[in-house]
């Protein structure tokens, strides 16, 4: 007989395999939990209507141990889901030990080390398994909104001799016998894959920083979805495709996470198109209306970041953009205009999801950027050659995942929303 989720199960008899959630014993009437990956199900056995052997078998059972029961399926008023299955047949696959390290079923809030240090009993909640089915269709949606416009996904190399982001959060490795580095994104690659005449492409793999601080949206790793397009006016046109993607994938995610956002109360707006455009100096003023001291070429740190969208959210805006940044304050691949860059930053509800703008793709110019920003372009010889043969304006962003899943589903930590993260001091499991 072939196995059946427990959400399938209709009248008749079945095969349903999983781990035992709670076993109740009251004597003549024993019954238990078999939760699988889409719901749980009360199996029941009493004494008279099922043998003796299977009473027997019900009474050694443990929390957690995994079994495979075949029986008939009833309804039932007390029962949850108003059915139960009527075992005929219990095989034991395996034994749980006891006690168990964590009680993921949330009586005991286990802490989060604790929690990561077992993520396989953990992930048995079906809360916490919501989040990666979040994650998963978020990608798919994303993918089917990249293809519709004309993107063609790619792979680079996630082992790097050179980094884009700034050398503080590098993470050198050892490479044969050099330095090399983890990418902390896929920044040149993508940039030179636009001289090569892919037009759009964009790639969805893992990035590395080496961040020394503690914040509730920064991991050591994390999932970089990045675009390129090529032949772009100004950053506009980048503003444009972002917010149909993010927009196609809320829609998307609205539709196939019904029971996963009901689980979190999450409720999830679509937002509307032109997301709100606010530029840099605008955004200050905002911010230092309610405390901030900001001035021209100071970053946005969390507190100003959530402060801006506190004063938005009263607005009624969940999305918006950040542009016209300093020149100062962006990489040497962002054009510039003077004293204000292209580059550009997208948030929701307070927390940066996306940044990025229109490169610089004119090479003399490019190099003395890189120069004034205390960069040496012979180290960038191999992503410098793009622009040597023929390069085109272009420009991209690079989008967190793990961000975006956190904010649709209001969790407070990002690395809720990540299997197994890494931080400063995390690297096992
Ligand atoms: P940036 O460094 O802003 O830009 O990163 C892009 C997006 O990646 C996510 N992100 C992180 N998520 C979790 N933990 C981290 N430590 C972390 N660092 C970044 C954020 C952020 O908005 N090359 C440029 C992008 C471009 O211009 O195309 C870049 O990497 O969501």
């Amino acid at each position: 007989m072939q196995r059946t989720y427990t959400s399938k199960v209709g009248k008749g008899k079945f095969l349903v395999k999983g781990w035992v959630a709670k076993v109740r014993d009251l004597g003549n009437l024993k019954f238990f939990m078999l939760r699988d990956r889409e719901g749980t199900l009360q199996v029941t056995a009493k004494k008279g209507v099922v043998s003796d052997g299977i009473i027997k078998e019900v009474s050694h059972l443990g929390r957690e141990d995994c079994v495979a029961v075949t029986g008939k399926i009833v309804s039932s008023k007390q029962a949850p889901g108003g059915r139960e299955l009527i075992p005929d047949k219990i095989e034991v696959i395996a034994r749980a030990q006891t006690p168990l390290p964590i009680d993921f079923e949330g009586k005991i809030e286990s802490g989060f080390d604790k929690r990561f240090d077992y993520r396989f009993l953990d992930v048995r909640n079906h809360k916490v398994q919501a989040i990666f089915r979040v994650m998963d269709r978020t990608l798919k949606h994303m993918r089917e909104s990249f293809e519709r416009n004309g993107f063609i996904e790619i792979n680079t190399p996630v082992i790097q001799a050179a980094g884009a982001e700034g050398g503080s959060t590098m993470f050198p490795i050892i490479y044969y016998n050099r330095e090399a580095f983890l990418r902390q994104s896929p920044q040149l690659y993508k940039q030179i894959m636009m001289a090569s005449g892919l037009d759009r492409v964009y790639e969805i793999g893992p990035a590395f920083r080496a961040e020394k601080f503690h914040t509730t949206r920064h991991v050591s790793e994390f999932l970089s979805m990045d675009f390129e397009m090529a032949w772009i006016d100004s950053e506009e046109d980048v503003m444009k495709v972002l917010e149909r993607l993010v927009v196609d994938t809320l829609k998307g995610v609205k539709k196939s996470c019904k029971r996963e956002l009901e689980l979190f109360q999450a409720k999830l707006k679509i937002p509307e198109i032109p997301f709100r455009r606010i530029e840099y100096e605008k955004a200050i003023k905002m911010v230092n209306k309610v405390g901030a001291k900001l001035k021209f070429g100071d970053d946005f740190m969390d507190v100003e970041e959530k402060k801006l969208g506190e004063i938005l959210a009263k607005r009624g805006i969940e999305w918006y953009f950040v542009t016209k940044f300093p020149s100062q304050i962006k990489p040497f691949y962002i054009m510039m205009d003077g004293k204000y860059s292209r580059g550009l930053d997208l948030a929701f509800k307070g927390l940066e999801i996306a940044s990025g703008g229109q490169r610089e793709h004119r090479y003399g110019v490019l190099v003395k950027v890189m120069k004034a920003k205390g960069l040496d372009p012979h180290q960038f010889k191999f992503y410098l050659d793009a622009f040597r043969y023929g390069q085109i304006p272009h420009g991209g962003i690079g989008y967190g995942m793990e961000r975006m899943v956190q904010k649709i589903l209001g969790l407070d930590n990002i690395k809720e929303a990540i299997l197994f993260p890494r931080t400063p001091e995390k690297l096992v499991p």
